[in-house]
């Protein structure tokens, strides 16, 4: 029992989602994912850093972990009895899980975002994206859930449903508890995370980071989405972008399981999120390996981005 008795901040993550009368399939397949990054939390601590000999669909060779939490979320999504369809951004197709007709919900996942930071010690973390039905190729105003796991110097879980954020702190006995409903992002800010060579920006977003600077923002970018994107969420201010670059119109990360699960997050926080054009949550995916330019945070300079972007390309 916490100071003068208080459950309510050591409420845990199966508790909080009973109370907030969460689906009771969707409560179980959140759990799951909550226990699984035990697992890989000991894995990051402890394990092999080495290569794993294999590839993924990009070409990029793949460490250890991301070959071992691969397996450790995806065995838990296949048991779990409650998932249909699985893309990963370790595989290079859409896994059909055999459930007899019972599995409710299509799960995109990034097990280990990141995972190039482990072996210089930078925190890294597991991105998920959830919807109901079989399909998993739905615009991402369609989830009805997203979480993430930050492996930082403390584990944190951060997930919406769609009626607000929460952030749960992984305690020395492993268990997640509830921390705070996040609060909304103030409407605009003075920390900005941007990704991608700036030499290669066009003018529209050279001029939009240069407008920040002129402002006072300090720029913080770590190259890991999930500890720079958090920063960003829980002081409650600040962007997050990688834009479209000179040669890659598409920028660098991936729709299904970083863009849409970390947009519905923003959004339910009372920031936006953007490719330059429009709201990433109405993009519609054509592939599982999709990129898309991102612009995500305060609403402000979200709709900055987007101006001088149909000004200046
Ligand atoms: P890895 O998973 O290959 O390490 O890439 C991480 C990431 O997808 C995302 O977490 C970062 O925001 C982005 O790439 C960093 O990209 P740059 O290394 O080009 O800055």
């Amino acid at each position: 029992m916490g100071p003068a008795g208080d459950t309510r901040l050591h409420t845990d993550l199966r508790r909080h989602l009973r109370e907030k009368d969460i689906d009771r399939d969707l409560t179980r397949l959140i759990c799951e994912i909550a226990d699984a990054s035990k697992y890989i939390v000991n894995a990051i601590r402890t394990g092999d850093l080495g290569m794993a000999g294999t590839s993924n669909l990009y070409g990029e060779q793949q460490l250890a972990l991301d070959v071992l939490s691969d397996r450790i979320l995806r065995k838990r999504l296949t048991h779990s009895g409650v998932v249909n369809t699985i893309v990963s951004e370790e595989t290079s197709e859409v896994i059909k899980v055999e459930t007899n007709g019972r599995g409710r919900f299509a799960v995109a996942y990034d097990p280990l975002d990141g995972s190039s930071l482990v072996d210089v010690n930078l925190a890294v973390g597991t991105i998920v994206s959830i919807y109901e039905g079989h399909d998993i190729m739905q615009p991402g105003r369609n989830q009805i859930a997203a979480l993430y796991v930050l492996y930082g110097p403390r584990t944190t879980l951060v997930y919406t449903s769609g009626d607000g954020v929460y952030e749960f702190n992984m305690n020395h006995l492993m268990e997640y508890t509830l921390a705070q409903k996040v609060s909304r992002l103030a409407p605009s800010g003075s920390i900005y995370s941007p990704g991608g060579q700036r030499n290669l920006y066009s003018k529209g977003v050279e001029k939009f980071v240069s407008q920040l600077e002129e402002e006072g923002a300090k720029l913080r970018y770590s190259g890991g989405l999930v500890p720079d994107f958090n920063q960003i969420l829980i002081k409650g201010k600040g962007m997050f972008l990688y834009p479209h670059l000179e040669g890659k119109p598409s920028g660098k990360l991936r729709l299904l399981y970083e863009l849409n699960p970390m947009a519905f997050i923003m959004e339910q926080a009372g920031g936006a999120a953007s490719n330059g054009k429009m709201r990433i949550l109405d993009v519609q995916p054509e592939a599982i390996d999709q990129t898309e330019p991102i612009f995500i945070g305060c609403r402000k300079e979200v709709e900055e981005a987007e101006q001088l972007i149909a000004e200046l390309g």
